[in-house]
């Protein structure tokens, strides 16, 4: 029986286990959203293509299946590109459809026209327009392959509204496996003779791609070998937060980590590279040898020296690894724990808040509240802006797939992100940490949480400002605070007048009776935390546990 080319890129989706697809409608995918009437896929509706953009990428980064969004031409597209940048630098597979012009209004700057490619050439993967209607159906396996593969990444289909109306082949395309590169035993010898005659190495862990079993059995090896791990900036889920956990690089860093770093004598980066936000702006961590795992031969995002680059995802690299307790005495070689501890007693040190001294809610004593009474397999959704960096310090992961935020530092992403968590995650509490400036970039998306039945919390931290921005100013232009402030309205009161559950909160002492009532309320749940704007995120200097073991 043959169907139209829309019908069928519903049908292929359906072939490679797409869940949910995040849209915004438009005239011109029609029949791809009549394809989705019949369809077991869940037509998440979205209220803005940012939005909608922002919850595919959160799909793709909990799920491992690459996260599909749906916008119109021109003006649905502008809006989608967010999520499509940060897909592009956060490594997250994303497939974003857009409905073109019809195929004979080219060239002609006809309504809404623009150029697929010239938008998104430089930060997709790939770009394709379904011009041939019996391709319909390879191209989006093409898709999904390229989405995943490699380097996880955004790739963009254009849909011409007439081609999408045109007869396809009758059946799917063939799915194309995901390649995961399985280091062979002679690197992995190399790796482990490297790491044998180590006195301080480091493993940095980061990127998409882990799941729990990846992670346990990387944190136990690395124990029983002496090896302190930490994880990207905003990677932290990657590994749980075990006893080799070194805590993160990247901004709001501990200077103990930043320093040990500087003192390691070897570098294994597992699923990430050294980055600019890593290394302090190509600064720190270029003088020792340095091992890369890498998915991809590019090393996108990568800087400086690599002394040995293994084709192979996480997954595939830690099940190459000896197994924990028994190999790993070779890889242990001399070094004692006492590198490993030191860095793990400055981490504990660095997750313990003290109380700031400031006027309104202390976040501080907030997160460490939030650290006690979430549940284990919480899953902790942010934006971008100093609020995040409570919720990084105190809050820990012990599990794979229990944190979405912007590794490219995008606003806007918290609440879709816990929008859509909880819709893939229905019995986990989801929490989305947010600033007044990055909740209101999306924060319209909460709509969907009530039209779809989840039910995610949301912190609002007010401090009226665009406080990030406010501190580089007091830092380069001090007493010039200039286009940073906010007028907020009632979060609390905007909250309940979808029916869900709002607080203010202005005193630290009534955060955790407000986050009970919030957590059983099992309705979608905001609690608006009135924060003191003097107040910077906490020092990163703490002192270092053991001077010996590290500069
Ligand atoms: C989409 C986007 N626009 C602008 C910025 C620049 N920016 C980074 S942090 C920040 C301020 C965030 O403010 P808020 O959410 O209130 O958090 P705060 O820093 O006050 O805690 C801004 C404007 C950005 N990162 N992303
Ligand atoms: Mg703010």
């Amino acid at each position: 029986m043959t169907q139209s080319a829309g019908h069928l890129i519903v049908k292929q989706l359906e072939a490679h286990g797409v869940r949910r697809v995040y849209a915004v409608p438009g005239e011109s995918y029609l029949d791809v959203l009549d394809g989705l009437h019949d369809s077991p896929i869940d037509t998440v509706v979205c209220r803005h293509e940012g939005g909608a953009g922002y919850m595919a990428l959160a799909e793709g980064r909990l799920t491992g299946t690459p996260g599909i969004v749906m916008v119109t031409r021109g003006p649905g597209a502008a809006n989608a590109m967010i999520a499509v940048h940060t897909a592009w630098q956060d490594a997250t597979a994303l497939v974003l459809f857009v409905g073109l012009i019809p195929v004979a209004d080219r060239e002609r700057d006809s309504f809404q026209e623009f150029s697929l490619a010239g938008w998104f050439g430089s930060t997709a993967k790939r770009v394709i327009v379904l011009d041939d209607p019996l391709r319909a159906g390879e191209i989006v396996a093409e898709a999904m392959h390229l989405a995943a593969s490699g380097r996880p990444g955004p790739v963009v289909i254009g849909l011409p509204e007439d081609v999408l109306v045109q007869p396809a082949s009758a059946t799917v395309a063939p799915l194309r496996p995901v390649a995961s590169g399985i280091p062979s035993p002679a690197e992995m010898a190399q790796v482990e003779s490297q790491l044998a005659t180590a006195k301080r190495p480091l493993i940095v862990v980061g990127g998409d791609g882990w799941d729990n079993e990846t992670g346990r059995n990387l944190m136990d090896w690395a124990h029983s070998a002496h090896i302190p791990v930490a994880t990207d900036w905003r990677a932290y889920d990657a590994v749980p937060h075990s006893a080799a956990y070194a805590g993160w690089l990247g901004y709001g860093r501990a200077d103990t980590l930043a320093a040990r770093l500087d003192g390691a004598d070897l570098l294994l980066y597992i699923g990430c590279g050294r980055s600019d936000v890593q290394s302090d702006g190509y600064t720190r961590g270029f003088a020792p040898p340095t091992l890369l795992v890498l998915p991809d031969t590019s090393a996108t995002m990568h800087s400086g020296r690599i002394d040995q680059q293994i084709l192979s995802t996480p997954a595939a690299f830690v099940a190459a690894l000896s197994t924990p307790g028994t190999a790993s005495g070779s890889v242990r070689g001399t070094r004692t724990d006492a590198w490993m501890a030191a860095l793990h007693l400055d981490q504990q040190r660095f997750a313990t808040p003290h109380p700031d001294g400031g006027i309104g809610v202390d976040l501080g004593m907030a997160f460490h509240v939030l650290e006690r009474e979430l549940p284990g397999d919480r899953v902790l959704t942010y934006g971008a802006g100093n609020a995040t960096i409570w919720g990084h310090r105190y809050l820990s992961h012990t599990q794979a797939h229990s944190l979405v935020a912007p590794r490219n530092g995008a606003m806007g992403l918290s609440v879709p992100a816990a929008v859509a968590a909880s819709l893939i995650f229905p019995q986990r509490t989801v929490v989305a940490v947010c600033g007044d400036g990055d909740f209101f970039m999306n924060s319209q998306e909460i709509s969907v949480a009530f039209a779809e039945g989840s039910a995610p919390l949301v912190i609002v931290v007010d401090n009226g400002i665009y406080g990030t921005i406010v501190q580089h100013q007091r830092a380069h232009y001090p007493g010039r605070a200039s286009g940073t402030a906010m007028t907020n309205p009632d979060f609390a009161a905007w909250m309940r007048s979808f029916g869900g559950h709002g607080e203010l909160v202005e005193r630290t002492e009534d955060f955790e009776p407000a986050l009970l009532r919030a957590l059983s309320s099992k309705i979608p749940a905001l609690l608006h935390l009135r924060t003191d704007p003097e107040t910077m995120p906490p020092s990163t200097v703490n002192a270092s546990s053991n001077a010996e073991v590290g500069p």
